[in-house]
């Protein structure tokens, strides 16, 4: 196989590697070393027992290079399907571009390789079924998509209030998901593919059931956003039972990171707190700084599932 060797200057924000010698580590390969990916090889080399990156790709060559020069002992693969290859790979994490993600899980599978996906699992319907066809046929559990809600610390107390079934039964679901702003590739299709995609999970994880209609709603369109960008959006979702989920997803609205979710049962409701780290009382007001973006908001969550998987 061809590889790079790359300069061993780690750019900044790239973590350092640690250098002791580690029993049968899993050795992990990485495809996709932008932004969610550099946070993952952090976490992967930093906080998960374990587990070592020893290879990187990336369309970018500059950035795979750049990435890898931070690790004590990996390097840049000539490309993605080299480093699924890779008899030094064990396991992989696809954090590329969604609609790159298909190819990548579908060659991990074939090559008979765990791999822990970023959401959205792949853009469209057939080709997320493809990959379950796949996933069926190899009889065996490969893939975890980037789900991180599900390890977040607020919502998961929010299901188990939800689980003990102390309030009744559910009726309503309330999800908000209100981004400060997006990136300038974002496009239309994203805010459900990209963003929403989130509460579809959330809404099947915490209702423990699927869903079995979708309305999508275009309200009259945010003036400061994105150009064409239908933002923001209301999607109204049904489950098997019938209950009702309404998710709004706003992706510019600049006040700041905001994720809400509450449950309406038959004898009280369950709410995420209000996402403030702490509350601030001061000169007449009553409030707390918000969080940017979900970097800093899930950052307990993407630790515990990358550790989980
Ligand atoms: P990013 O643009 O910072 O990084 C993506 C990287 O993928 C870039 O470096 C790009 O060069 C690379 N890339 C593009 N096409 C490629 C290809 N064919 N092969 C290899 N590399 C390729 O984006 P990001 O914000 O890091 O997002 C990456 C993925 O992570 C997306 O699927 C996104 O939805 C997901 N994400 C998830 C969360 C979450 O909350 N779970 C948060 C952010 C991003
Ligand atoms: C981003 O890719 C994420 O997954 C974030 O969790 C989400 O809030 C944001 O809208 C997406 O663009």
């Amino acid at each position: 196989m061809t590889s790079a060797t790359t300069s061993r200057t780690r750019p900044a924000g790239v973590p350092a590697q640690r250098s002791s010698p580690k029993v049968a580590s899993l050795r992990i390969g990485l495809i996709g070393t932008g932004r969610i990916g550099t946070d993952h090889i952090r976490r992967l080399t930093e906080l998960t027992a374990g587990a070592e990156v020893v290879a990187v790709s990336d369309v970018d060559t500059d950035r795979a290079r750049e990435v890898a020069g931070g690790l004590a002992s990996g390097r840049v693969t000539a490309g993605a399907h080299e480093l699924i290859a890779d008899d030094d790979v064990d396991a992989v994490v696809v954090s590329s571009w969604g609609p790159t993600h298909e190819e990548y899980v579908l060659a991990c599978i074939a090559a008979g390789k765990p791999v822990f996906c970023e959401k959205p699992l792949a853009t469209t319907q057939d080709a997320c079924r493809r990959i379950v066809e796949a996933e069926v046929a190899a009889a065996r559990r490969y893939v975890q998509v980037g789900y991180m809600r599900r390890y977040d610390p607020s919502y998961r107390t929010l299901k188990a209030v939800v689980d003990s079934g102390e309030i009744g039964a559910p009726l309503l679901v309330h999800s908000g998901h209100r981004n400060a702003s997006v990136p300038g590739h974002y496009t239309g299709a994203m805010t459900i593919t990209d963003t929403a995609v989130h509460d579809f999970d959330v809404a099947r994880w915490l209702l423990d059931e699927e869903i079995a209609a979708v309305t999508v709603l275009t309200p009259k369109r945010n003036r400061g956003g994105g150009g064409d960008l239908p933002d923001p959006l209301l999607i109204l979702l049904e489950s098997e039972s019938g209950v009702l989920v309404d998710v709004e997803v706003s992706v510019n609205i600049r006040y700041g990171y905001d994720i809400r979710g509450a449950v309406v049962r038959e004898t009280g409701t369950v709410s995420l707190a209000d996402g403030v780290p702490v509350v601030v009382r001061s000169g007449g007001r009553v409030g707390g700084p918000l969080h940017k973006d979900w970097q800093p908001r899930f950052a307990e969550a993407y630790d515990a599932e990358l550790r989980d998987w």
